[in-house]
């Protein structure tokens, strides 16, 4: 908000849970992301751990949104140590593997066990490992990878890199804009 010549500084804090099979490189790509965060912290009681990272919004210079990450550890079959996981989250960044097709059918049993327990979110799909996908591994196509935004409630759909960096930062800030936007603060 701008009164006169000033401008108001608007802090929040959001959380964000990156979920997904497996290997299909979630840590990999918050570490791309927060590379130069302030800090770590590793909660191993619920086998995960967040991130936090302050959201570049060059186009919202007098919002400041940290987004404090949470990325799964373990196994997917141990579902029962996960509500506690998702709740509180503002967001969630479902993501999988684009050379490997199970990963991508799987996640509409990600988003069913996140909405039973914070019901819809803003939600943003990322199809993973671009970089393996150009080089003929490829077993899931842009074309399925966007006709999951129906059904996942998400408006976007990425296909990244953590391993080169492609649109990586994208997916953190458009899911931080869209969550700006559904609490009508932008
Ligand atoms: P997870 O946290 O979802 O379980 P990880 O996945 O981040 O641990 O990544 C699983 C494996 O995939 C890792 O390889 C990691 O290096 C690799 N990986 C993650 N993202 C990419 C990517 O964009 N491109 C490529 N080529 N590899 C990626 P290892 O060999 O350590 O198991
Ligand atoms: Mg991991």
């Amino acid at each position: 908000m701008v009164i006169g010549s000033i401008s108001v500084q608007k802090s929040y804090i959001y959380k964000i849970c990156i979920v997904g099979n497996g290997g299909v490189g979630k840590t990999s790509m918050v570490l791309r992301y927060c590379e130069n965060a302030f800090k770590e912290n590793y909660i191993m009681t619920i086998g995960s751990n967040f991130s936090t990272k302050t959201v570049d919004l060059q186009e919202y210079p007098h919002f400041q949104v940290k987004l404090q990450i949470w990325d799964l550890a373990g196994q997917k079959h141990f579902s029962f140590v996960r509500p506690p996981f998702y709740r509180g989250a503002t967001g969630i960044i479902y993501v999988f593997d684009l050379t490997r097709r199970s990963s991508f059918a799987e996640l509409l049993e990600w988003r069913n066990e996140v909405e039973k327990v914070i019901g819809q979110k803003p939600s943003i799909i990322v199809g993973n490992k671009l970089d393996l996908a150009d080089q003929g591994k490829r077993e899931v196509s842009y074309q399925d990878g966007e006709s999951l935004k129906g059904e996942l409630h998400a408006n976007n759909y990425f296909e990244t890199s953590a391993k080169v960096g492609d649109s990586i930062d994208n997916v953190f800030k458009i899911l931080t804009l869209e969550i700006l936007k559904t609490s009508g603060k932008i």
